[in-house]
């Protein structure tokens, strides 16, 4: 159906245009032409449905300085865990490990799903786990060197995320030990108390294991030591250089896919929460997201919305090395039940690289059918449910005019609302985080398209399935 207004300025024009038939020809022709402009201009085509134009976007023309977070690290400070006097298995009795081999000064989500995964074997460990600062890989920083407030950004991981892994409570009713800071960890377990193994003692005997195996051989050492406060510090760089306990050879084979049952049900995942000030940025800006599209239809954007992560900048010279070296898709997106999946050509094959490029740098053309395709699979998969899918959000590291020109793309083949991660308006602690305040989107988002070479995108698909979310709305270039 066409809304009222226009069918009823449509009326109006064909009477008068029937006023006139009569009249001259170079009238006819006149009000033919403003008949014709008034369709293509006034009026725009949503998935066969005629909808209203979009509103201006106010891209966010400045960044605001970078935050102190001084409320943040207080409240991390005073976590009710920080207190020496708690009765086992927390307090001065209790029992912690620190893994000092954890990866930083990466980008965000090769150190997030590391954070979740030890968290993980902290809990299985029955030992509290000791959270550490995210500092960030100073390309994925946001302010120029000039403007940033120390040489190495620090953001606390409170502003990232909540849950267990930043000293949240565990479910009701379970006596885990709950997460401890760096800053009390050096309180609550001084050197002197502090056992110290290297990576180098234990990875050796499992480096090429299934994740599962990998994770009870852990397991089993935390749990059996007697040693009160356990540091797990990495091997030398010139015997080891991804010495993490779930290192990068791991989370980019399908080794890690035996982790998967044990890893989603964990309350380290199950517990995972948006932090207060990416969710504050959701909402700020969720009135962004209003569907332009038919009346009918959820009232929820999120649920009429396919969010869609453009990985490019930085990752071209990425996917040129993973495309070469054969790499297979990262970590959970892995995952046998998606329904995109991803071969590398075998070493030597003449089509290797591009076809590899073909997914991971995907052009406008190849993005424009996925959307199309994802769209159709996905309201097809929901017959019944009356879906509608009109709000597109892309989410991405991308800054050019090729963005403008995708927008246009996308208008153009009828979607009725389109908002790209320039057009959020964040202050100061969301911009520092709009990285997780664009993976929040897309988890909520009913579909979401990825890149399945990239964290960012295998850190929304765990949280999505987490969450109860259909593989089917869950898509790879
Ligand atoms: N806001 C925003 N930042 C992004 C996006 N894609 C990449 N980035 C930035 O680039 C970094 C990419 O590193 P990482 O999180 O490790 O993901 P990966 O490199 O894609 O595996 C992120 O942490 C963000 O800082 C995006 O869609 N939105
Ligand atoms: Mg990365």
């Amino acid at each position: 159906m066409l809304p009222r207004p226009y069918i009823r300025a449509l009326t109006t024009l064909y009477l008068r245009y029937r006023q006139v038939v009569a009249g001259s020809r170079r009238n006819q022709l006149l009000l033919a032409a403003l008949l014709l402009f008034f369709l293509f201009t006034t009026l725009r085509f949503s998935h066969g449905i005629i909808v209203p134009p979009q509103p201006p976007h106010r891209k966010q023309e400045a960044w605001p300085s970078p935050p102190t977070y001084t409320e943040l690290w207080e409240f991390e400070k005073n976590l009710p865990q920080h207190n020496l006097d708690l009765p086992f298995p927390e307090g001065k009795t209790g029992r912690y490990v620190k893994f000092s081999n954890q990866a930083n000064r990466l980008g965000w989500n090769n150190c997030f799903n590391e954070i979740l995964m030890n968290t993980h074997l902290a809990y299985m460990s029955k030992r509290a786990y000791v959270f550490s600062s995210y500092q960030w890989a100073l390309p994925h920083y946001r302010w120029p060197p000039n403007e940033r407030l120390a040489e190495q950004p620090v953001t606390p991981l409170n502003a990232l995320i909540s849950g267990p892994s930043v000293g949240g409570p565990w479910d009701e009713g379970d006596d885990a030990p709950r997460s401890v800071s760096e800053e009390w960890w050096e309180v609550v377990c001084p050197e002197s108390e502090r056992r110290k193994v290297n990576t180098n003692e234990i990875k050796p005997y499992i480096n090429t294991a299934e994740g599962d195996k990998i994770f009870e051989y852990w397991q089993k050492f935390l749990m059996d030591a007697p040693e009160r406060c356990i540091e797990v510090v990495p091997a030398d760089y010139n015997v080891d250089n991804f010495s993490q306990v779930f290192d990068l050879w791991l989370w980019g084979s399908t080794r890690i896919i035996s982790l998967w049952d044990s890893f989603s049900k964990s309350p380290a995942s199950r517990l995972l929460e948006t932090s207060p000030i990416v969710e504050s940025a959701v909402v700020r800006n969720k009135h962004r997201f209003l569907p332009r599209g038919p009346k009918a239809g959820p009232r929820d954007p999120f649920q009429r919305m396919l969010a869609m992560h453009i990985r490019r900048g930085d990752y071209k010279k990425s996917c040129e090395a993973l495309s070469s070296f054969g790499s297979t898709f990262y970590s959970w997106d892995l995952l046998p039940s998606l329904p995109d999946v991803f071969t590398p050509l075998p070493e030597g094959h003449p089509d290797r690289i591009a076809r590899a490029m073909e997914h991971c740098s995907p052009g406008t053309d190849a993005i424009l059918k996925k959307v199309r395709d994802a769209r159709a699979d996905y309201l097809h998969a929901s017959q019944g449910h009356s879906q509608t899918l009109d709000v597109l959000y892309i989410l991405t590291n991308e800054h050019d005019e090729w963005l403008d020109e995708l927008e246009v793309v996308f208008r153009k083949d009828g979607w009725a609302t389109i908002v790209t991660s320039h057009d959020l308006q964040l202050d100061s602690e969301q911009t520092e985080v709009s990285g997780a305040v664009d993976m929040d989107i897309a988890r909520r988002a009913a579909v979401f398209i990825g890149n399945g070479w990239s964290s960012f995108t295998s850190n929304i698909v765990h949280r999505r399935l987490v969450d109860g979310k259909l593989p089917i709305s869950i898509r790879f270039y």
